[in-house]
């Protein structure tokens, strides 16, 4: 908690005005630094000093580890000038102190804990965010800027409570963008012929619209349905042209994924079960979501209910580890529910914020799946009254009417609280996202862009739409 809070009290005031923050504090900062050069007589003489010096006042009497010196030199001044003169923007300051780094080692330390001074943050908690992050490019083996630089700006968001804010949400923008490519290519081209072919919206142009959604995977129920919806928007707001069509299905598309934001008021630990077939990503989902939460500070457990095979325990283990989650399992063949039970108990005994219990997909028939996964939720509410607080249910984007079948089967054998799809990096069935959220009124939490732990990312509807249909991005003002 409080993790820096300096940091986000700069970003937080000033984002209405468009000052840019970082210009501001280092020029505050510079005053500061100023003055205690006058003091310090015979210090570096140097009449600019580093935004950094001023803003670490602790640095002096802090153990002068190399890492997070404070160390002033023309380089470092150079860096400062540069990015009070860029645009205040996270993956702007990233390019700049990422200049001339190529691997992990002392000058990407240095760099990092450069910007963080350079952002006020204190020394202390520099200290642990390079650490925390030292430790986990050695856990998971990566060395080059490239396999790490999306996870560190990710994390920096985190960290600084950015996630909202419009770097973050181009970001995520493009990812979903370049993961809906092949989609967008198919429909938005296809989408943009019918619109501009047809002068009015009559019967032809309904059915050629209907054809289009079938075509992007959206089954063929859900396309009447989206049909059928868009011709009562277009009575209600007498709209009768083809080109405005675009606004409709935007407007129509927005309502779809419009899920009401639940209050999660739990005691902790909060127990997230996920359920879904095998091989949709759930365990790397689990992995992801530890992550972040972990990411966000949160004491996490990670329970091995999916006992069926040995490799399936020990991959989510070396998950466990690398995320720095705890965590609990039982050999192979064991019975799941009593690997849940044991592990809530441990979890609320340890003080665990999040606990995610992973579970099995290869149930043959519904009966069996529905009386496991009840086992499994009856012994995690004996033990915690409200768990398991959110049931998950992973779906893989890549497998178009499959996703369909599967929400209807485990809405009927268990319940489901929330949708993740994954895999949408993959996918020329973007469409699938909004049969699903039609269909079955569940709201999509997250998307899976990627392998990558940073690649799961919160979902925006609105985003999403606008991607689909080859449109710019919202605005952060504009957001529902
Ligand atoms: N491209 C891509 N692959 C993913 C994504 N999520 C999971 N995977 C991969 O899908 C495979 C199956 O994942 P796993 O978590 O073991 O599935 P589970 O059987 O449901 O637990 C693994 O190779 C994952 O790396 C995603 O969002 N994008
Ligand atoms: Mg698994």
């Amino acid at each position: 908690m409080g993790f820096f809070s300096a940091v986000k009290k700069i970003f937080g005031g000033s984002r209405q005005d468009d000052a840019a923050p970082l210009a501001e504090a280092a020029a505050t900062q510079e005053a500061e630094a100023g003055a205690r050069l006058a003091e310090q007589e015979g210090a570096s003489g140097s009449p600019v000093k580093p935004a950094a010096e001023a803003a670490a006042p602790g640095a002096a009497s802090a153990p002068a580890g190399a890492v997070v010196s404070a160390e002033s030199s023309p380089e470092d001044e150079a860096l400062t000038v540069r990015l009070r003169e860029a645009e205040p923007r996270l993956s702007v300051w990233l390019g700049i102190i990422l200049e001339g780094v190529d691997s992990a080692g002392d000058l990407l330390w240095q760099r990092l804990a450069f910007l963080l001074r350079a952002l006020d943050a204190p020394q202390d908690e520099i200290r642990s965010f390079v650490d925390d992050f030292r430790a986990w490019l050695e856990r998971m083996e990566y060395h080059h800027v490239e396999e790490f630089r999306s996870e560190l700006q990710y994390r920096l968001a985190l960290a600084l409570d950015l996630e909202d804010e419009e770097d973050e949400r181009s970001r995520l923008f493009l990812k979903i963008s370049e993961g809906l490519s092949r989609t967008r290519e198919q429909f938005a081209r296809r989408l943009d012929t019918l619109f501009a072919s047809h002068g009015e919206l009559d019967d032809a142009f309904w059915e050629e619209l209907e054809e289009l959604f079938i075509m992007a995977d959206l089954g063929y129920e859900p396309s009447l349905e989206l049909v059928e919806r868009l011709k009562t928007r277009a009575r209600r707001e007498k709209v009768a042209r083809a080109e405005q069509a675009r606004q409709l299905l935007l407007a129509e598309l927005e309502e779809i994924f419009r899920a009401p934001r639940r209050i999660s008021a739990v005691n902790p630990p909060e127990v997230v079960l996920m359920i879904g077939v095998n091989g949709v990503g759930k365990t790397t989902t689990i992995a992801k979501l530890a992550h972040r939460a972990r990411m966000q500070g949160k004491k996490v457990m990670i329970a091995a209910a999916d006992t069926f095979r040995a490799a399936a325990i020990e991959q989510l283990q070396v998950w466990a580890e690398r995320v720095g989650a705890l965590f609990h399992a039982r050999p192979a063949g064991s019975d799941p529910a009593s690997v849940a039970f044991e592990a809530m108990d441990r979890a609320v005994k340890e003080g665990v914020d999040v606990l995610f219990v992973d579970t099995a997909g290869r149930l043959q028939t519904k009966v069996n799946l529905m009386e496991e996964l009840s086992k499994i939720r009856h012994v995690l509410g004996k033990k915690h009254s409200g768990a398991p607080h959110r049931s998950i249910l992973v779906l893989d984007a890549t497998t178009g009417q499959n996703a369909l079948s599967q929400a209807k089967l485990f809405k009927e054998a268990a319940g489901v609280d929330e949708l993740i799809l994954t895999k949408l990096d993959g996918t020329a069935k973007g469409g699938v996202a909004i049969a699903v959220a039609m269909q079955h009124h569940l709201p999509i939490t997250f998307v899976g862009l990627g392998e990558k732990m940073e690649d799961l990312r919160p979902f925006n509807g609105a985003d999403y739409a606008r991607a689909l249909l080859g449109e710019p991005a919202s605005g952060p003002d504009e957001k529902l």
